[in-house]
C-alpha cells in the first residue's frame, strides 16, 4: 500500500513542518538511547559485513508543544564501515517519517503526549540496526484565562466606563522572564489594580507586567487591571487582547479573547 494514501491530515501537517537541518551538536543533550538493546532490527548484510549500532539523543529534554525538537543520530556507528542512511519514525506508528543521509534532524510536535521514536540506521554494506526512545511532549508551559467584568451585564459598557479585566496564569514548568502584555483597543486607558507580584510598565501605548523572579510549576498568578472605554468609541464590538511571553523557555501565547465588549 502507498504510504501517502494512509496519511491523515495531522501527519501531513507534521511532515510539512519537518525541517531537515544539519546542526552543530547542541550543548544540552537529552536522553541518550543506545541500540540495539531491545534486540530488534539487527540484520547481517552480505559477506562478513558487521552490523551497525543505532543510537540517538534529542534536545530539549522536556519539550513542550511547538518546540522544535532536535534529534541527533550521530552516536550511531558502524564498526567496519559507515552509516549511510538514517530513518526516523517520530510518532511510533511504524511508518518512517524521514529518510536522510544526515544524522541530525528536527521535528515539531503540535499535540502533547508520549511518543515512541524509532531510528533505523543502514551501513554501507546494507546491514541495519534500530533503536527506540520515548519523547514526552508537554502542553503549553502556561495556561491563561481572562475574564471581563463590565458595568452593564452582559459584556456591555458605555463610553467612559471602566471595565475590570482579570487574568489568571497557571504555570506548568519552570519559567524565567515571564511577561504579560495587555492590548486594549486603540485609545482605551489602562490602570493597574493588582499586579500579582509583577512590575507594571507602561509607555508608547504598551502595557506590560514583568515577573523578575523565576516561576515554578504550580504557581498561579492573578493580575487585575481596568480599561476605560474611550469617550469617542463608536458603537461596536471590542476585544481586549494581549499575550503572555517568556525568555526561558522562549514562547508567546496569545490571550484567548472569546469575550467581546459591546458598546451600544
Ligand atoms: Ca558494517
Ligand atoms: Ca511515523
Amino acid at each position: 500500500m502507498s504510504r501517502s494514501l494512509e496519511e491523515g491530515p495531522m501527519k501531513m501537517r507534521l511532515r510539512l513542518r519537518l525541517l531537515a537541518l544539519t546542526l552543530t551538536v547542541p550543548a544540552v543533550i537529552g536522553l541518550v538511547i543506545l541500540g540495539p538493546g531491545s534486540g530488534i532490527g539487527v540484520s547481517a548484510g552480505a559477506g562478513s559485513n558487521r552490523p551497525p549500532q543505532a543510537a540517538f539523543s534529542y534536545t530539549p529534554a522536556g519539550p513542550t508543544i511547538n518546540d522544535l525538537v532536535t534529534f541527533d543520530g550521530s552516536g550511531s556507528f558502524d564498526p567496519d564501515g559507515r552509516i549511510t542512511l538514517y530513518e526516523w519514525d517520530f510518532d511510533g506508528d511504524g511508518d518512517y517519517d524521514s529518510t536522510t543521509g544526515a544524522a541530525v534532524i528536527q521535528w515539531l510536535y503540535d499535540e502533547p503526549g508520549s511518543y515512541t521514536v524509532s531510528l533505523r540506521v543502514t551501513d554501507n554494506g546494507g546491514a541495519t540496526a534500530s533503536t527506540t526512545g520515548e519523547v514526552i511532549v508537554s502542553p503549553a508551559p502556561v495556561a491563561v484565562r481572562q475574564r471581563l467584568f463590565t458595568p452593564l451585564a452582559p459584556n456591555k459598557a458605555l463610553p467612559g466606563d471602566w471595565i475590570r479585566v482579570e487574568v489568571e496564569i497557571s504555570v506548568r514548568k519552570t519559567i524565567n522572564g515571564l511577561g504579560l502584555a495587555a492590548e486594549p483597543p486603540q485609545g482605551w486607558r489602562v490602570r493597574e489594580v493588582d499586579n500579582g507580584g509583577a512590575t507594571f510598565k507602561r509607555g508608547g501605548g504598551q502595557y506590560q507586567w514583568l515577573w523578575v523572579r523565576g516561576l515554578l510549576s504550580g504557581d498561579r498568578l492573578r493580575i487585575v487591571y481596568e480599561v476605560r472605554v474611550a469617550e469617542s468609541a463608536p458603537p461596536g464590538l471590542y476585544k481586549i487582547g494581549g499575550q503572555v511571553s517568556s525568555f526561558s523557555p522562549r514562547f508567546k501565547i496569545p490571550i484567548p479573547k472569546e469575550v467581546e465588549v459591546r458598546v451600544p
